[in-house]
């Protein structure tokens, strides 16, 4: 036949590999290890064209480590709590179990069809008992170290969720999830620290520099957001307590006109005077409906409200006003600053909106065009800086902040200091699919931790309207989970009645794979050591900052807690592109979507793979109206008639074949591994298109299908394509007379004599001008190439009877005639 049955094929090869469970990785192999791991799916719905590309690329690698002789762990699960299965269960009056379990069992089937090396025997869902169990257990464990705490702050309030958000769940002052507005309250929440962690999670990105994508990394370190000023003390007056502000720019301390509190800071209420109470509260009452994009905005009217106390500038002795603004946020630095209207563009502004001094303290350029209506930020000398005890004249920026710096140390009126922009991580939501908080409250004790032995802390069924959301949590309405004893006294006591951010069920989710089957432990510390860490992460780069930080940040929490070794838990990463569609993001508004059950259907599970890695590099987006499936569809039916060809039997010794074929084959094969290597999926298949096609010159001309050489060459393909085109490639081993499965035979040994270029070029300059390329042996002898470069036709002519002055050879590549 001409053309393989796709859908046979299929249907025929599933039940066999499912029998021979090729890539089930064993804890006690004595291979070498490795662990490739892709980021886990939320089960909403079937999978996707998203899905099958982060997937079909990932699997290249994981299946060319098996084949290369690694014992590979590969596994698989779902993320499976979170708010889409809660928001379904409200919808349609039942359980967000239902949804949840149906769609993993849908994307299950189609991850198997879909053919990815995982394995399955690993598989869990983090919605399930025997493993939010586990990240409880690591909840309390982090607590133990003070790690996890709770504290009362405003906090990132999604008005449609009805729940709080991380930092890192809001996007432009966006819910990240639903893109609501969101605004801020005051509550009681859980807290990560990861602040804790902020030197040594931006540290740790100068080792992954070279294995990660630039732009994750700058993403994260623009996260951490690493800053080194000072804590300046000013006095207040009528208060014992100084107020402290974090300053950038502590060399501008001389021209601190004002001073500036977060309006919704606990310390704007404690500062105002009676008399100016009302106008605070009224202020607040339009603070609180802003997003924190707005007050941070340097093009908006500055507004803010004289709290009725003056403090003293330490350096000029100045008498200067206290003001409440909401510029200024109340969880960066101390919530307060000192405006230096002449060198901050929001403290200009508000200077000017409210009439305040403003006074020059770096000295801009003099043909500078704002002199008389902007702030001054760039590097100057400075002036009108200068007491009876310090003097900044001249001085440029870098200098006179570590002068000033000096000399508030020396005084006890400040210290230089090291400030981030990460904030702690605020894990409470107010809905009901995620894992309970396994804490006790307590009249008597307090927070007392649900003792180990009581978990898993499991959900209350609750279903339909009784999970409607409701600005606190549902769990809250279910009074017999609610009300228990206390562990440590007996008295009546109420659990805490909030879930987990689902961040936190992904963030330890690959520490679980090890072992995922422990019952008596999050997971074996051993397995950990002995796979770990991950040698290849593969995602989106929407988790660049949220999941990858807090991955991060968990590793480190665990390590120092004993029961990892690992410093990073992802060696490299690998950010695959999108696939999009007429040049735009697929969506259901664009109406453009392109659906992978159709492709599939289509086209088959090879060709929709194959098209994924060929389309593009991995990093790049790749254009569904740009490729062609139909395409590689032929490709691999013209792959798959090379194995009917072949006649020479399996075990035919290949050295007595066509060398040329046998030369490609081998350069084909060392050059798959570099380009594997490098991520360059897309150049392998390229020269696997290459040796296809030479394969099939030599079956149609010379000795034909007979040659020992064209089965090598075929097989080959074969093994090369097991790691793109699982099915076909299986096909074509059975047709070549072996059994299966090709995914494990093993890389082709390469055979170092055949990568032996035969001849190179050497070029032959007269007076600094190209006259002849030679084809010459790669160990012609520099007299012998000399001597054929002296007898060709054009050279002779070139030289054209003239003396001959010098001859320069660099043997094989050039010959320079100087006349
Ligand atoms: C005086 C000053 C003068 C400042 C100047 C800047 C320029 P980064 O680099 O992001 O850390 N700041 C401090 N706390 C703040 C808060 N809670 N809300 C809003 N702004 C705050 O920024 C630090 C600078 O941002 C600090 O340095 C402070 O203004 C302001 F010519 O102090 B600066």
């Amino acid at each position: 036949p001409a053309t393989y049955d796709v859908a046979a094929t299929e249907q025929k090869w599933q039940p066999v590999w499912e029998k021979l469970d090729p890539f089930r990785a064993d804890d006690s192999s004595p291979r070498e290890k490795r662990y490739a791991l892709t980021m886990f799916p939320y089960p909403s719905g079937d999978l996707h064209m998203g899905h099958a590309e982060v997937t079909a690329l990932h699997d290249v690698i994981a299946r060319y480590w098996w084949q290369k002789g690694y014992e590979v762990l590969n596994p698989m699960g779902w993320d499976s709590f979170g708010l889409p299965a809660e928001n379904a269960a409200i919808r349609n009056d039942a359980h967000p179990a239902d949804y949840t379990y149906g769609n993993i069992a849908t994307q299950l089937e189609s991850f198997q069809k879909y053919a990815v090396s995982f394995d399955w025997s690993r598989r869990f869902n983090t919605s399930d008992p025997s493993y939010y169990r586990w990240t409880q257990w690591l909840f309390l464990k982090l607590r133990e170290q003070g790690l996890a705490y709770r504290k009362n702050s405003p906090v990132n309030w999604c008005p449609h969720d009805q729940t709080v958000l991380a930092n890192e769940q809001v996007v432009d002052g966006a819910c990240e999830r639903c893109g609501a507005e969101v605004t801020k309250r005051e509550l009681t929440q859980w807290y990560f620290r990861t602040t804790a962690y902020a030197q040594e999670l931006l540290d740790c990105l100068d080792d992954l520099q070279p294995t990660w994508p630039a732009k994750v990394i700058n993403a994260q370190r623009n996260w951490i957001g690493r800053s080194e000023g000072a804590h300046v003390d000013f006095v207040v007056e009528g208060r014992p307590e100084p107020l402290t502000v974090y300053t950038t720019r502590p060399d501008t301390l001389f021209g601190a006109t004002f001073m500036v509190v977060a309006a919704d800071a606990a310390l704007a209420g404690e500062l105002v005077t009676d008399e100016h109470r009302g106008a605070l509260d009224d202020y607040l009452v339009e603070v609180r409906k802003e997003t924190e994009i707005n007050r941070l905005s340097t093009d908006r009217p500055k507004t803010g409200v004289f709290l009725g106390v003056h403090a003293v500038n330490p350096l000029t002795g100045a008498r200067i006003p206290v003001y409440a603004a909401d510029y200024v946020l109340a969880d960066y630095g101390t919530g307060a600053i000192m405006a230096v209207p002449a060198q901050d563009q929001r403290d200009w502004d508000f200077a000017t909106a409210f009439d305040l001094p403003i006074v020059r303290t770096v000295q801009p350029p003099a043909d500078w065009e704002g002199l008389d209506t902007m702030a001054f930020t760039g590097d100057g000398p400075a002036i009108n800086s200068a007491n009876d005890e310090i003097d900044l004249s001249g001085m440029g920026v870098v200098e006179a902040k570590s002068t000033t710096i000096a000399y508030l140390e020396a005084k006890s009126l400040g210290r230089g200091t090291v400030n981030f922009r990460l904030r702690d991580w605020l894990l409470s939501r107010q809905r009901y699919w995620g894992a309970p908080i396994p804490i006790i409250h307590c009249p008597v004790d307090g927070e007392v931790p649900v003792p180990e032995d009581q978990l898993p802390v499991e959900l209350p069924e609750l279903r339909g309207a009784d999970l409607k959301p409701k600005g606190t949590s549902p769990l809250g309405a279910a009074t017999d989970w609610l009300n228990v004893a206390c562990p440590t006294c007996g008295g009546p006591a109420t659990r805490d009645t909030d879930t987990m951010d689902t961040f936190v069920d992904s963030s330890w989710y690959f520490f679980r794979y090890v072992s995922p089957h422990d019952d008596s432990q999050a997971f074996d510390p051993e397995k950990a050591r002995a796979w770990g860490p991950i040698d290849l992460y593969v995602g989106g780069d929407e988790h660049a900052v949220l999941h990858l930080l807090y991955a991060r940040f968990f590793t480190k929490a665990l390590r120092d807690i004993g029961l990892v070794d690992w410093d990073e838990p992802f060696t490299s990463y690998l950010s695959q592109g999108k696939v999009i569609n007429n040049g735009r993001k697929m969506s259901k508004s664009l109406g453009n979507g392109i659906n992978l059950g159709d492709q599939l259907a289509e086209f088959g599970v090879d060709a929709v793979r194959l098209t994924l890695v060929f389309a593009s590099p991995p990093e790049d987006n790749i254009d569904w109206a740009d490729v062609s499936p139909g395409g590689s569809l032929r490709f691999l039916q013209r792959a798959w008639r090379l194995s009917g060809d072949v006649t020479s039997e399996p075990g035919a010794d290949p050295a007595t074949g066509d060398t040329g074929l046998r030369k490609l084959t081998h350069k084909t094969v060392h050059e798959a591994e570099v380009l594997i290597e490098k991520h360059r999926f897309n150049v392998m298949v390229a020269r696997t298109m290459e040796l296809v096609n030479a394969t099939r010159k030599a079956i149609d001309s010379g000795s034909g299908g007979a040659d020992p050489a064209v089965r090598e060459a075929a097989e080959t393909v074969a093994i090369l394509l097991s790691l793109v085109a699982p099915y076909t490639a299986e096909e074509m081993w059975e047709r070549l007379g072996h059994r299966p499965t090709v995914a494990r035979v093993g890389w082709p040994v390469v055979d170092p004599a055949l990568l032996v270029e035969e001849s190179v070029t050497a070029v032959v300059q007269v007076q600094g001008k190209v006259r002849a390329r030679l084809e010459v042996a790669p160990d012609i002898t520099e007299g012998d190439l000399e001597a054929l470069a002296m007898d060709d036709p054009t050279v002779v002519a070139a030289i054209d009877g003239r003396e001959v002055r010098k001859v320069v050879v660099r043997a094989p590549k050039l010959v320079n005639i100087v006349v």
